[in-house]
């Protein structure tokens, strides 16, 4: 190879190079170009207590609202910039392709159909459900395998729908479907007595039973008929987009394996381990490789808290336990890759 030929090739792979920054940092994707120039993350969500749902004020509180508030922090440095807006599991896939929202923060499973041939992404898995069954007490049911011949009340454009046949046909029960759109006529089908079941995730299902006028009339059965990893859900098409959610939802978790938390954050300030200087950005090199504000994790853990405290702060009072939720070295699933 001559030297002249070497140099040419240097030149070329180096404008190559050069075009691609230019490009990553001129247009940073169709959602995050939309979203900055809305100056607002727009979030479909449900309407379960806990997860998602409107206090006396009109104000969203939840579980996923929290990591909504952390993607505008993210983003805008500002817990606020984001809308939550509820829709049906039927209508919010269809809505997230057609732009009309940036991000599903609404328990989505992720599941191989919905990645390949409906075309979305998904970020981290931030809470691992199974779906469950809601009976009457009064019912003597104590399992799912006594539901032979039951009717039972299924949520359209959910995972449910689909998961409670395959578990019949498995089984070689029968069962009657009465599937229903709307969320409150889904819940009130139980009390009033139309179907003598209702399937949903088992998150779903604790956090709707709050909303019953009963709720120590019912009883979710054991069993667990699949598993629902339920994950923030994007449209494809904007990887910068995908990668702030990813490490989004990673710094949360992150922050629980070092015991940073809202309250501490600021004596990390002074540690001196890289990773955490990296982290928390007083060390700005990472933060500004990737193009985001060297305060960005620092400022989600000081607002919404690591993992364990947003967990705690929604779920724990509705007697859910951490389980699966738990820490990759406490037993459970939770595991950020590294930050450098
Ligand atoms: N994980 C299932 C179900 C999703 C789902 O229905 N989520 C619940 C909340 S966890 C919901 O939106 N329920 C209706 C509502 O809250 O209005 C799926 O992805 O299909």
């Amino acid at each position: 190879m001559t030297t002249r030929w070497r140099w040419s090739q240097w030149i070329a792979a180096s404008l190559v190079g050069a075009i691609c920054v230019m490009s990553t940092a001129a247009s940073a994707g169709p959602t995050l170009d939309r979203i900055k120039t809305r100056g607002l993350i727009k979030v479909g969500v449900g309407t379960t207590p806990g997860f998602f749902a409107p206090d006396n004020n009109g104000q969203w509180k939840g579980f996923f609202i929290d990591y909504g508030r952390a993607l505008a922090i993210a983003v805008f440095g500002d817990a606020s910039k984001v809308e939550f807006t509820s829709s049906s599991p039927q209508q919010r896939l269809p809505a997230l392709q057609a732009g009309e929202f940036d991000v599903l923060l609404s328990g989505v499973t992720v599941t191989v159909t919905r990645a390949f041939k409906l075309g979305f992404h998904f970020g981290p898995t931030i809470f691992y459900d199974g779906q469950g069954l809601l009976v009457r007490k009064d019912s003597g049911v104590t399992s799912a395998s006594q539901l032979d011949g039951a009717t039972i009340g299924i949520q359209s454009g959910t995972t449910g729908e689909l998961n409670i046949a395959d578990f019949f046909r498995k089984n070689r029960h029968k069962f009657t479907p009465v599937t229903i759109e709307d969320t409150s006529e889904f819940v009130s089908a139980l009390e009033s007595g139309r179907v003598d079941a209702i399937t949903q995730d088992s998150s779903d299902l604790v956090g709707k039973l709050t909303q019953l006028k009963k709720p120590n009339d019912y009883v979710l059965l054991p069993e667990r008929l699949s598993k629902e990893p339920l994950a923030p859900a994007l449209a494809a098409g904007d990887d910068r987009w995908l990668e702030i959610v990813n490490w989004t939802a990673n710094a949360t978790i992150q922050a629980e394996e070092w015991g940073i938390t809202s309250e501490n954050v600021d004596s990390f300030l002074k540690s001196e381990d890289p990773a955490i200087q990296r982290f928390l950005g007083v060390d700005p090199s990472l933060a500004q490789a990737i193009g985001l504000d060297p305060k960005w994790a620092y400022n989600i853990i000081k607002t919404v808290g690591n993992y364990g405290e947003i967990f705690d702060r929604h779920l724990k009072p509705l007697g859910w336990q951490r389980g699966y939720n738990k820490l990759w070295n406490d037993g459970g699933l939770l595991y950020s890759p590294p930050f450098r």
